[in-house]
């Protein structure tokens, strides 16, 4: 998979993505990531990327032209063009799992106060990463493009990693333990040491609903009819 980050602060994006799984992946191929910088893109002599906005109001915006041009130098036939911004849809582990399938993202990151409305049509999907306010768009790259590259085939090395895990089935995902099995007076529970697969699953099962009913009572799924259950 390609991702190319249109940025005013490649930094921002390029650093924290060199550490760990992700700087592996890029590393060994899995993933190869670009940016184009709009302030390469200006023609004045102080390449300028940011004005006024019409109409008054704090804070500058970025220009539109800049941004534009930086998009163009990346963007080809078939790109999945994301534009990052509180305003956008919320994004989840589902739409994570359908980036993953993409060749090509581009990311646009808006930065100051946000980008001239009129780049907005440019992009395929506006995507926000909750519901707070960041300093631009740049750490929420960051987080997208972490959750989708741990998805691609073959960047993590146990291949069924992300089958049972968090979010997937949309349920919290049960505590774990390594050892010592005892530590400063605390056991890791029985079932778990038990060597017993089915009991071990049983147990994962109940604790990941109870802690989702618990912790995100609006993740729990609706509770399935079991037979027999209408006898109180
Ligand atoms: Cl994508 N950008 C900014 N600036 N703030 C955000 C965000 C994005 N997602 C949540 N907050």
């Amino acid at each position: 998979m390609r991702i190319d980050a249109v940025t005013l602060f490649p930094g921002m994006i390029d650093v924290p993505l060199s550490e760990s799984i992700v700087g592996r992946a890029r590393q060994e191929g899995f993933l190869e990531l670009g940016f184009a910088n709009p302030r390469d893109f200006t023609e004045d002599r102080h390449r300028t990327v940011d004005d006024k906005p019409y109409g008054g109001g704090t804070g500058m915006l970025m220009m539109a032209e800049p941004v534009y041009k930086a998009l163009k130098s990346v963007r080809k036939k078939g790109s999945c063009v994301i534009l990052l911004t509180p305003k956008g849809r919320r994004f989840d582990q589902k739409l994570a799992l359908e980036l993953a399938k993409k060749k090509h993202l581009v990311f646009i990151c808006g930065h100051y106060e946000g980008i001239d409305e009129r780049v907005t049509p440019l992009a395929d999907l506006e995507l926000s990463i909750g519901d707070y306010v960041l300093t631009g768009g740049e750490p929420a790259a960051v987080a997208v493009i972490d959750a989708v590259t741990r998805l691609i085939p073959g960047v993590l090395k146990k291949s069924d990693a992300t089958v049972n895990e968090t979010f997937t089935e949309g349920l919290l995902e049960a505590p774990h333990y390594t050892r010592p099995a005892v530590w400063r007076g605390k056991k890791v529970p029985q079932e778990l040491v038990s060597g017993n697969h089915k009991l071990i699953a049983e147990w994962r099962r109940a604790q990941a609903e109870a802690l989702t009913g618990k912790a995100r009572p609006d993740l729990a799924p609706a509770k399935k009819k079991i037979r027999g259950a209408a006898k109180k």
